[in-house]
Formats: structure tokens, sequence, C-alpha cells
């Protein structure tokens, strides 16, 4: 008998496709976000062109979410320590990660996996990364769990605010991921009445994991509608409009700052270039929010579509150095295997923290 599989929904989905022209944003904040997108964009293009030529084992990363990831790393608190923001992000934060600073010669190092990576010696594998000078705690490949973890720096950050600190905890993940244990435990974490925590919980929902659609797996229609139940405030995004994003982002962040309680917002977004290496990384037919964000700063004479080429070819240009550079560099030592397992050393004391 065949299997019954008729009756799962078809596979494409709707994605917000408009950028609001009724909401704006300062032109040189406009311009900032365009060149980081761009940057971005170009970034991931030459990760997977890396992979393509056999200099990397595998790719994964963010384009279709730069609206999102560069208005987010726009707004955070970033720093070190308790006093600073805490992210916990997933495999597709580059766009966020390039606007806190990361170098697309130290993302190329980690996708070739070069000893000179800095997020993991070259040990862990494309798009795993981990600055603990802007507190981006180390990418995951088990999904998920940054849900949890982010529990742990929000609770930390609850016992500051007596003491000023307006820090929040901000975590990022897919639309299946959210169907692990973790992500309702950070739900439940978050909103026990009396002992809030101060926790951006984010969705970007491209409506896939891996093969499988949204729509065969999820009754409810939002994710985050699921945050109501436990009394959170809830929001949905278009993902794929920067000046949505970063109003939207900036005005969830305010709240969490002044209230001490937690956010759950979904972004919905596109997913341009497959779920990874392992389905081919072929460019799809999604809306795309970089050359749409694009013509209305050109439509709008923020900037000439010749200054915006000039950006796209400054970064394309700075790709390709970047990655001969990391090509010339070498991998990790068998001997430093043990290096990185542990931060600090066994002396340190755990209770100032
Ligand atoms: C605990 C766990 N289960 C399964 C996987 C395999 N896996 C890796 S990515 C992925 C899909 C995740 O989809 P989603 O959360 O929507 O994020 P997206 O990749 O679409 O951004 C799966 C199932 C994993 N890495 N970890």
């Amino acid at each position: 008998m065949p299997v019954a599989m008729a009756k799962s929904k078809p596979a494409v989905a709707p994605k917000s496709v408009t950028i609001s022209n009724k909401m704006t944003l300062p032109k040189e904040l406009q311009k900032n976000m365009l060149d980081l997108m761009i940057k971005s964009r170009v970034l991931e293009e030459r990760l997977i062109k890396v992979y393509k030529t056999g200099d990397s084992f595998f790719w994964i990363g963010g384009p279709g979410e730069e609206a999102f990831g560069v208005s987010l790393g726009l707004l955070i608190n970033k720093g070190q320590g308790i006093d600073h923001d805490f992210l916990h992000l997933h495999y597709r934060a580059s766009p966020t990660l390039v606007t806190l600073g990361m170098s697309m010669l130290d993302a190329i190092r980690l996708t070739m996996n070069r000893a000179t990576d800095v997020s993991t010696g070259g040990r862990n594998f494309c798009g795993h990364y981990c600055y603990p000078q802007w507190n981006v705690t180390p990418i995951t490949s088990p999904l998920t769990v940054q849900y949890g973890f982010a529990i742990g720096t929000a609770l930390a950050q609850r016992r500051r605010r007596p003491k000023g600190n307006r820090a929040i905890t901000i975590v990022t993940g897919g639309d299946a991921a959210s169907a692990e244990g973790d992500f309702a435990s950070s739900l439940i974490w978050a909103s026990r009445p009396g002992n809030e925590l101060p926790m951006f919980i984010t969705i970007q929902n491209n409506r896939w994991g891996i093969s499988t659609s949204y729509d065969s797996q999820h009754g409810e229609k939002h994710v985050s509608d699921r945050a109501k139940a436990f009394n959170i405030r809830t929001a949905v995004i278009n993902g794929n409009d920067p000046i949505e994003c970063y109003l939207g982002i900036q005005s969830e962040m305010d709240y969490i700052r002044r209230s001490g309680k937690p956010v759950c917002a979904e972004f919905e977004v596109s997913r341009l270039f497959g779920h990874s290496s392992a389905d081919g990384a072929n460019r799809r037919q999604e809306h795309d929010p970089v050359p749409a964000f694009e013509k209305r700063i050109i439509d709008q004479k923020i900037m000439t579509s010749a200054q915006v080429k000039e950006l796209w070819d400054k970064y394309e240009e700075e790709s390709v150095r970047a990655a001969d550079q990391a090509r010339s560099e070498a991998g990790p030592t068998r001997e430093s295997v043990w290096e990185n397992v542990y931060v600090g050393n066994e002396n340190a004391d755990w209770r100032k923290f």
C-alpha cells in the first residue's frame, strides 16, 4: 500500500516581499545598513565559491537574512561581560557578526579550517563562530541548545538589574529548531511570574527545516504565537525589510531593557541558497532583501547606482584577497587537538561570575 504522502501541504510557502515606504530611518543609517548588507552577501557568496572550488568541506550561512542580521547587529549593546548583551546565535548569523566587526578573513579562515581561525582554531565548521569579546557564545551544531544556554546569561543579567544593568540576552534560531524541547524551556524560564528574564527570543522563519516544509509541520500560524500562552509579548516582523527590522528590533529591545521581561519575535526571512552545501548551495527563487533595499536607496536618491556598485566591487576585491590569504595558511596541527577545550585556567574563581 502506498504511503499517504498526499496529506502534507505543498512545500512552497508565501514570503513577505514589500519594503515599507511608510517607515524610514536617517539617510546615513540606511547607507550604513546597505553597506553592511552588501558586505555580508559578498562574503557568503565567496564562502560558497570557497566550498565549490574544494577549499572547504562544507558551507552553511546567512544569505537572505541580511535585513534582519544587520539590524540586530547595529542595535546590540556590544562588549564583553555581563553588563553587555549576550548573543546565542545559530549558523546563519554572518550578517550580525559582520556588523559587529567580524572580518571577511576570519570568516574564510573558519570555513577553510585554518589554524589562524579565531573562533575555533580551525576545528569547527563553517558558520560556527565564537567571539568572546562581543559575548558571542560558541555557535553549536546541535540545534536549539542555544535557547537553553540563553536562560543562564539572562538569569545572571536579571540578578544585576537592581544595580542598573539593562543588558539583555538575545537568542536566534530557525523555525524547525523550535520543535526541540530547549525552545519550550526558554519560554518557561523566561516567563516565570515575578522572575521574568530580559530575553529576546527570536526565530528566523524561512519556512524550511532542510527539506521539510513549515506547512507540513506547524499547526500554529506563527512560531511566536506559542509564547502567548506564557504571557510573553510577541511580534511578527518582515525579516526581508531592513527598515521594519531595525524599528521592530529597536522597539522590542527597548521594552526588554525597560521592563526586564522577555519578547518572542519571529522574523520572516528568505533562504536564498538552500539549506547548505549538503543540498548544493544553489541560488533559489525567493525574495532577495539586498537588491530590494538597494533599489529603494537609489530611488530615494540616498545613493547613486555608481556608488552602490563601488561597494559591491570593493567587497568583492576584499573577499578575493582574504580567500587568497587564508588559502596560503596552514591547518591545525595534530598536537593542538587539546587546546581551547576549557576557557581560562582551572584556578579561576567561578564564584565571581
Ligand atoms: C538536535 C539536532 N537535530 C537535527 C539536526 C540536523 N539539522 C541541522 S539543520 C536542520 C534544519 C534546521 O531548520 P531550521 O531550524 O528551520 O533552520 P534553518 O536551517 O532553516 O535556518 C536540521 C534538522 C541537528 N543539527 N541537531
